[in-house]
């Protein structure tokens, strides 16, 4: 989409600071991290949010096969949290469905 945001580091457009990339996937660090760790995991393919994987095992699998290997490549052995904000309610800023892999420090109960 012209005007994603996500589109445009995708394309090269928007610098990013990338950690990985494959044919279906790219995880740059966040803009704003919210702990040591913060990376976005953002699948090339424009999709809107979470609502919308339906039938696209391709992607979460994708997605999750990315998270196993940063996990070992980044030595995230005490653990980490992935999450996908979605919509309104879920505040969700960016509407290209991104995972936030955070990790480095005990995170807060809060979800
Ligand atoms: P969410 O609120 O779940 O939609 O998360 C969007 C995240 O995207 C938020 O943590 C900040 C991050 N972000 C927004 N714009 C940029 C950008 O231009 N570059 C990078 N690296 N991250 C961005």
């Amino acid at each position: 989409m012209n005007d994603c945001i996500f589109c445009k580091i995708i394309k090269g457009e928007i610098p990013s600071s990338k950690v990985y990339e494959n044919e279906k996937l790219i995880a740059f660090n966040d803009i704003s991290p919210k702990a040591p760790t913060h990376i976005l995991i953002v699948p090339k393919e424009h999709i809107e949010s979470s609502a919308c994987l339906s039938g696209r095992e391709d992607i979460s699998g994708a997605v999750f096969n990315a998270v196993a290997h940063l996990a070992k490549e980044l030595n995230l052995e005490n653990g980490f949290r992935v999450v996908t904000n979605c919509g309104r309610d879920g505040r969700q800023s960016v509407p290209h469905l991104h995972f936030h892999l955070l990790a480095g420090k005990e995170l807060s109960e809060d979800m």
